[in-house]
């Protein structure tokens, strides 16, 4: 067997015009294992013992090492040991600093030009196109899916990775989305030479060692990721966060299940386990093995009798599904439990043929502004301790500071998208199942978005395939979680337009697959918290009152009769179904309305995008429900 001469030079410049995604072949990588190693040997290991790793492991940390050139490797173990460690490195250099009225809360500011999701940036790799985007019609940019081909990624990886952890510690991390070896869950390990994204990752995923015990034969997901700037650094680190703004490149090859990002340090281009992984390459993976990968919370809700509901509910960026996850009920004797807050995995089951969801991962990301002990009082419990604030502000006292948190505090910087990393344990209401490897059975899924005029508060979709429907027409205006300007009313597709895997047409047929004989479905609702009168003022209350709709929602499950009216976009309440009672002032029929002329117009709009922007991928039963619709609104 011949080996190829470069592989016994692991730490030379890689060669001009050699394709970052070269790989190791595992046949040559067995029999020179041990000179990588050997090779590894001279680059300090600066913790944990590269022998340990499983080979495939090695193998990929070895490869990615030989790129990156990072000055030495630490393998991250997860322990509180290592958590510190760090944490007292970053504020030793002051790119963290404590905030003296908590226990273990510290602070970070980003560079002003790293504070979201940078989609424009964002790519799937595929060999074929639409494998990635839909069949838009001609001249029509997709909305859905950003596509690169392999060759162009190879250009544009090669332009970045080599050298680019020069002079930086390349950090291994293990971790598990899901309990560690649950049924549902999934490996991935990450390579990083941000500690803020190690510190990150420990709060937001299971990072531990004993995910390489059930690694077994299995695969795991490869995550890259560098700041991309490597030293000695030539332009001006601001804030002490190193990033490369110009640069940034976030890529993934979903049938190699990797992950390149490149050039931020923030939250979903970052920490990798999250929207790159839990969910545009679960959805790929969901896809080939009949589960689902969804932007979705789960919540456990309890009534006064005692019966307990599942739901999950899908909600773009930065729309609620935080509060709506730790809702704090108005309403007496009920009680809601958090399982997850962003993403969800769901499976159904062969036993009972009901869906059951895990929340893949083990903390919250959640946006700060707006968030305090009135409108989400469980999240501000989250995380009174061992917590990171980023791009929050900070008042004399050592407290954390946004907008909506208490009173007004003048001339205090935060950013729209300034976020929180808390441990989903530390949840006061964190459902006492939220680590149950089988996850929990799922009656009820909810799509809503921030719609300012002429959808009602709630309603129920007409069956499976209505939902599909109604999903696939979701819209929201845009927020501040990504790079957006000003705004406006955007589709947002089953609240997955920034995270879709793959072409969204065969992600739409993969949910009308899912419905088969001896599965329970579960019913598809749809809500909006944030219709606003003529006067701009919200029509509903929200936030903790949202339990009455839950309330209602249940009624429905449960089969209650004449408590719901049929319109042409699915069931409202009855005026009198709505559980109002010590809420005043609530203009009900203006809340509840569906206007022709909006409704009519929307059809026409609708219409215009599915065919557009999903051309014939479209699947012919979601055709023929918005058929359907369209006609019943004429017919209004
Ligand atoms: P990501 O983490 O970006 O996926 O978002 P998310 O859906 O978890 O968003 P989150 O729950 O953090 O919502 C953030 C914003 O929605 C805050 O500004 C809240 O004040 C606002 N919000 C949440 N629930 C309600 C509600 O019921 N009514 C109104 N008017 N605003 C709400
Ligand atoms: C979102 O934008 O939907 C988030 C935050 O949950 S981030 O992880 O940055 O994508
Ligand atoms: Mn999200």
């Amino acid at each position: 067997m011949s080996v190829d001469p470069n592989l016994l030079t692991p730490f030379k410049k890689t060669p001009a015009g050699e394709s970052s995604l070269r790989e190791i072949s595992a046949d040559a990588y067995y029999v020179i294992n041990e000179v990588v190693v050997k090779r590894l040997g001279h680059l300090p290991i600066y913790k944990g013992d590269f022998h340990l790793l499983p080979p495939k492991v090695q193998r990929f940390v070895a490869e990615k090492a030989e790129l990156m050139r990072p000055r030495g490797i630490y393998i991250c173990d997860g322990t509180e040991h290592e958590s510190e460690e760090i944490v007292d490195k970053l504020v030793e250099r002051g790119m963290l600093s404590p905030l003296k009225a908590y226990h273990n809360n510290y602070i970070c500011r980003t560079d002003p030009k790293d504070v979201a999701r940078v989609e424009s940036k964002t790519w799937m790799v595929t060999n074929d196109k639409y494998d990635t985007v839909c069949r838009t019609a001609e001249g029509v940019e997709p909305l859905m899916g950003h596509w690169m081909s392999p060759n162009d990624l190879s250009t544009e990886l090669d332009s970045r990775f080599p050298g680019c952890m020069a002079g930086r510690i390349m950090y291994v991390i293990p971790f598990s989305m899901g309990p560690v070896g649950g049924p549902l869950s999934k490996i991935g390990v990450q390579l990083t030479d941000s500690n803020y994204v190690v510190l990150s990752m420990r709060i937001m995923t299971r990072v531990t060692h004993e995910v390489f015990d059930v690694l077994g034969n299995s695969d795991f997901t490869r995550c890259i990721h560098s700041v991309g700037l490597p030293r000695p650094v030539k332009q001006r680190v601001i804030n002490h966060w190193p990033c490369n703004p110009d640069r940034v490149l976030i890529a993934h090859r979903p049938p190699e299940r990797e992950i390149w990002s490149f050039g931020s340090g923030y939250g979903g281009n970052s920490l990798l386990g999250k929207k790159c992984f839990a969910l545009r390459i679960a959805s790929n993976i969901a896809k080939d093995e009949g589960w689902m990968a969804e932007h979705m919370l789960i919540m456990g809700v309890t009534r006064p009798c005692g019966q307990e509901h599942f739901i999950a509910a899908a909600f773009p960026s930065a729309c609620g599904k935080t509060n709506l996850a730790m809702l704090e009920p108005t309403l007496p004797g009920w009680k809601v439990r958090c399982v997850g807050d962003d993403i969800a995995w769901m499976k159904f089951s062969k036993e009972d043929g009901r869906l059951y969801a895990i929340n893949p991962e083990a903390g919250f990301f959640g946006v700060a502004p707006g968030t305090s002990k009135k409108t989400n009082p469980m999240a501000v419990a989250t995380f009174q301790a061992n917590s990171i604030f980023t791009n929050v502000a900070e008042t004399a006292d050592g407290e954390y500071y946004w907008e909506g948190l208490e009173d007004e505090v003048k001339d205090k910087s935060y950013h729209p998208n300034s976020r929180f990393a808390a441990p989903a344990r530390q949840c006061p209401i964190i459902h006492p199942k939220w680590e149950d490897p089988q996850g929990v059975p799922i009656d009820a899924i909810i799509f809503g978005g921030r719609r300012p005029a002429g959808v009602p508060l709630v309603f129920e979709t007409n069956s499976w395939l209505h939902g599909i429907y109604t999903g696939a027409c979701l819209k929201s205006e845009t927020t501040a979680a990504a790079e957006h300007k000003g705004k406006s009313v955007m589709h947002d597709p089953m609240a997955m337009r920034p995270f879709m895997g793959y072409n969204f047409g065969k992600y739409l047929q993969h949910w009308i697959d899912l419905e088969q004989p001896g599965r329970i479905m579960p019913k598809i609702y749809h809500v909006n918290w944030f219709r606003k009168s003529a006067e701009g003022k919200f029509l509903w209350p929200g936030y903790g009152e949202n339990i009455r709709v839950i309330d209602w929602i249940i009624k429905r499950l449960d089969g209650v009769e004449g408590i719901g009216k049929e319109t042409a976009i699915g069931t409202v309440p009855t005026p009198e179904s709505l559980n109002l009672d010590g809420l005043d002032g609530v203009k009900l029929d203006e809340l509840m309305s569906v206007p022709k002329e909006y409704w009519a117009e929307d059809a026409v709009e609708v219409k215009n995008f599915l065919t557009t922007q999903v051309g014939e991928d479209l699947p012919a039963p979601i055709r023929n429900e918005m058929e359907q619709q369209e006609k019943r609104i004429n017919d209004m």
